[in-house]
């Protein structure tokens, strides 16, 4: 069904990665990206990475929108540098999240939740806070150690039906399993769903957010398109990948995290329950933003190509009047944005993030210098470009002092703004 490249670690999607169908229609290409949180070391900066094609289709039968091209994702999750657990509103929306799913599934003390790709823990602390029994699988080794070693047990592996039947015979069923954003990330989503079929207890809930593609196509998010982000999915698209694996939507709640989520609510297809009624609402959202149709999302493409010159002229008109640039944010989007619209070293001095993991390294592709924020404080530019405009004000909170003393921040979606 998939055929390989000349990069062996890459493979052309000529066949939907849910329903099959070779009904794909292109929708928007990006160019040859290198893989956007591989960040370089130091060492390494003299060495080019592989640069794969980078592009989104339609399935015109099941409606997923879907990577053109498909990387092998133990090169992207095997080691990860992304801990959502820098940013207070990320920890907000866990505290939040664990109140909502324990509201909805009536946890005993020996009810079991797993989360799959747990990261380093963050969400399952907050569970383990209401004296939930909690259980992670996180792929990426070094997280999980940490995990492991922060009091929050984590199976070191990607899930799917051999780990959930594993999980299944150690610890039994799941009262409650949790994924946020994971289900993009996977080249095959119907696995992994019938991995939390197979765990899920009678009346235990599936609670899975993943990025939206109605937020996506309506704000112009085009750079939270890269290789990680396998999948960007509507509802329209979830009602069927469920009902392959077994599961039904009882409730789907958009959520303001990550430029725009939804928070889906499933359960086992034989168990009784009655569907929310806003679920037709956000299918009529989604109608109307033009989200299930090929025509809609070209649409969204022609805004992307616009987006990018007006971002370019944005740049060019600032660095004509002698102001320097730097960014705020070494996100993978980021490197997306970088090198669709072209941005190197000569535009961006540096970006500042202060993930301790990402500080030293170069972006991947683009080589620009990733910094810690006292060197924001040592050596501020004029303009910030904004990589992390998802969490705008809670950085604008932090660097309230780079506004006092005139710095302005550039942020770049859903189109350039100087601010
Ligand atoms: P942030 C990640 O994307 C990767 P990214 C992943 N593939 C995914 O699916 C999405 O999230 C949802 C830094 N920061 O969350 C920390 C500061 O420096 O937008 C992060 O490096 N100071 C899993 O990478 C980055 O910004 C701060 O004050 O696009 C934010 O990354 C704050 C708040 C953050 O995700
Ligand atoms: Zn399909």
């Amino acid at each position: 069904m998939i055929t390989p490249l000349a990069a062996p670690a890459c493979r052309v999607v000529d066949a939907c990665l849910v329903c099959g169908s070779r009904d794909l229609a292109p929708l928007l290409d990006l160019g040859e990206h290198a893989l956007a949180n591989n960040l370089v070391t130091p060492d390494a900066a003299d060495t080019a990475e592989p640069r794969y094609p980078l592009g989104i289709q339609l399935c015109q039968s099941c409606l997923l929108v879907q990577l053109t091209h498909i990387v092998d994702p133990a090169l992207m999750f095997s080691s990860y540098l992304y801990v959502p657990s820098t940013s207070t509103t990320w920890l907000a929306h866990c505290e939040e999240l664990a109140d909502d799913v324990c509201a909805r599934a009536e946890l005993g003390p020996d009810s079991l939740l797993v989360e799959i790709g747990s990261n380093d823990g963050t969400l399952l602390r907050a569970f383990q806070r209401r004296g939930v029994r909690v259980l992670g699988v996180e792929p990426a080794t070094n997280i999980a150690a940490e995990a492991n070693a922060a009091g929050v047990p984590t199976l070191n592996r990607f899930f799917d039906e051999a780990t959930a039947e594993a999980i299944r015979q150690e610890h039994g069923p799941a009262r409650v399993i949790v994924a946020t954003n994971v289900l993009a990330h996977v080249p095959a989503p119907v696995r992994v769903l019938c991995g939390v079929r197979l765990l899920l207890q009678p009346g235990g809930v599936f609670v899975n957010e993943s990025p939206s593609l109605c937020d996506l196509v309506e704000h112009t998010e085009f750079d939270t398109i890269y290789h990680e982000h396998v999948s960007y999915f509507s509802l329209h698209a979830l009602r069927l990948l469920c009902a392959l694996a077994g599961l039904r939507i009882v409730d789907a709640v958009p959520q303001a995290i990550h430029g725009g989520s939804l928070r889906l609510v499933a359960v086992r297809a034989d168990q009784p329950w009655t569907p929310a009624p806003q679920i037709g609402a956000l299918l009529a959202r989604e109608q109307a933003a033009g989200v299930v149709s090929s025509a809609g999302l070209r649409a969204f493409a022609e805004r992307t190509a616009r987006l990018r010159e007006r971002l370019q002229a944005a740049v060019r008109e600032l660095q004509a009047a002698g102001q320097r640039l730097a960014a705020y944010g070494a996100t993978a989007k980021g490197n997306t944005l970088l090198a669709y619209c072209g941005l190197s070293r000569d535009d961006i001095a540096y970006i500042v993030d202060r993930n301790p993991l990402k500080q030293g390294r170069l972006t991947p592709g683009t080589r620009i210098p990733i910094v810690s924020p006292d060197h924001l404080a040592a050596d501020p530019p004029d303009v910030l470009l904004l990589l992390a405009w998802n969490l705008a004000d809670e950085i604008r909170n932090q660097l309230a002092w780079f506004h006092e003393r005139g710095g302005h921040f550039l942020v770049p979606v859903p189109e350039p703004r100087l601010c």
